[in-house]
């Protein structure tokens, strides 16, 4: 009898016959303060010890849904170009091995959803965030974690919830969002900076008054009748072990998988 810690992800399920298919990309080349390479290790280690039953709604998604994880994307550190080559082509193969698999994407910095989104290709992307992300460049960089949403506000049907930090030159991009309408399917992009800086200070740019867990869940809730295909956790900048912020994220991830594994039954 050998005895070895189980995960509730597990890395040895085919991709074939999963529910749920997760990736790390530790890319945090664009960051201008504390970077997140270290997130997907750090929340793969919280979601090892957070309880897998939810006593809300009295389900255990790791139970209940096959997940595998396949690892982290091998990114190239400095280059946005080169690494968004390889998360598309990694997503591309993901997709053509399980076409109905949903892809939850560990980050990094916020500019990995672009390639993952431009390759997932939903209706609407909704956005948790403390920041708008609409610049047309930042610092002269026009592919950066300021600036993916301006991309994707082109190309997708785009809704923020919990923006509370943008610049002047974002507020007309801010204003033609108002109107959009939620549509089917659709993806969720969840920046750990959307929660407040006092349950979530690990991360690159902190901003005063934002959610609650339970805001999330009310706000997550909001999607629960739509065909979500896949979602990703992005910001988190664990300064150490046993990181608060991380088992924060887990538990995000947890409630999000709550949310698919209900409308499976
Ligand atoms: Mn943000």
């Amino acid at each position: 009898m050998i005895y070895l810690r189980e995960s509730f992800m597990r890395d040895d399920y085919s991709l074939k016959d999963v529910d749920i298919c997760l990736l790390g990309i530790p890319f945090d080349s664009t960051s201008i303060s504390h970077g997140s390479r270290f997130g997907p290790a750090a929340i793969r280690e919280a979601l090892k010890d957070i309880e897998g039953y939810d006593s809300k709604t009295g389900l255990d998604p790791f139970e209940k849904l096959r997940i595998v994880d396949l690892g982290d994307i091998e990114i190239v550190p400095g280059s946005y170009k080169l690494t968004a080559e390889r998360i598309t082509d990694t997503i591309e193969w993901i997709r053509e091995q399980n076409p109905d698999v949903f892809v939850l994407s560990l980050g990094g910095e916020h500019l990995i959803s672009l390639p993952v989104i431009e390759t997932l290709k939903p209706e609407t992307v909704v956005q948790f965030d403390a920041h708008a992300d609409l610049r047309e460049d930042f610092i002269g960089n026009e592919y950066s974690h300021a600036t993916w949403a301006y991309h994707i506000a082109k190309g997708f049907n785009l809704i923020q919830k919990g923006v509370r930090s943008w610049s002047r030159e974002e507020e007309n991009a801010l204003k033609e969002l108002r109107d959009n309408k939620f549509s089917s399917p659709a993806y969720l992009t969840v920046d750990i900076d959307v929660f407040d800086p006092s349950i979530a200070p690990e991360t690159g740019l902190p901003e005063p008054s934002g959610w609650s867990f339970d805001e999330f869940c009310k706000n997550l809730n909001s999607l629960k009748k739509e065909n979500l295909i896949g979602a990703d956790m992005v910001e988190v900048a664990p300064s150490g072990f046993n990181s608060p912020t991380a088992f924060l994220a887990a538990n995000v991830i947890k409630r999000i998988l709550c949310m698919i594994a209900k409308n499976k039954r």
